[in-house]
């Protein structure tokens, strides 16, 4: 599956830090049924084989509601469970490298915090750009705090889609607003939530609103 315009309006990083009794896939399932259009599947300890099964399932499962599929900086994995692609950071493989292991037709999503990042990771293949934290959270160590000014001028100055993130809930996503964002990403704000169809709904209903 390809980005198209909206596909980044909702995104959803995975973290089973919050499972309690459910499954990653039930999970999953009922933020994709209520609105989510994108989803990454973010994995730090998972021996390889635990990591495939589960990139496979997850891939099913996003592609079960039309929606786009990339792993978060394990290349090998992307491409054994044929995600649509992947998602890098700063500190993880470098753009190029990225760009022709994982071929053309694969999408593939930059973390950066700069304009000059942005612009470089633009330049060097990245298809969208995720930007944060834009706010604090406790989901994630040693996040860089951006600013309103910088995700609007990080906006401004490339052409591919950019997405917040980083402590984004359904509040104070409001103030997002006019940045030139085409949508968040999020973990806690839908799958630390006791209802997750209504959470995933509302944060859908604001991002339609504000970012459209
Ligand atoms: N990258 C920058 S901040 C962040 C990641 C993966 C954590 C996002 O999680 P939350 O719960 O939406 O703050
Ligand atoms: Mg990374």
């Amino acid at each position: 599956m390809k980005l198209d315009n909206k596909s980044l309006l909702l995104y959803l990083v995975t973290d089973r830090s919050w499972l309690g009794d459910h499954s990653l896939a039930s999970q999953v399932e009922e933020s994709l049924i209520n609105g989510v259009t994108f989803l990454q599947l973010r994995e730090k300890k998972l021996d390889n084989e635990s990591f495939l099964k589960l990139a496979i399932e997850m891939k099913e499962l996003a592609h079960c509601y039309n929606v786009p599929f990339v792993i978060n900086d394990n290349l090998d994995i992307a491409i054994k469970s044929d995600s649509d692609g992947v998602h890098i950071g700063q500190d993880d493989i470098s753009i190029e490298e990225a760009r022709r292991i994982i071929g053309k037709d694969k999408i593939l999503g930059v973390s950066v915090g700069t304009v000059e990042e942005a612009i470089l990771a633009e330049k060097l293949g990245a298809d969208y750009l995720g930007v944060g934290a834009m706010f604090s959270t406790n989901t994630k160590e040693n996040t860089r705090d951006i600013s309103f000014d910088t995700l609007k001028n990080i906006c401004e100055s490339v052409k591919i889609p950019v997405v917040g993130i980083g402590g984004i809930n359904n509040e104070n996503i409001l103030s997002l607003e006019g940045s030139g964002i085409n949508g968040v990403a999020v973990i806690s704000a839908i799958l630390a939530q006791k209802d997750i169809s209504k959470s995933t709904r509302e944060l859908k209903d604001i991002c339609e609103n504000i970012f459209i």
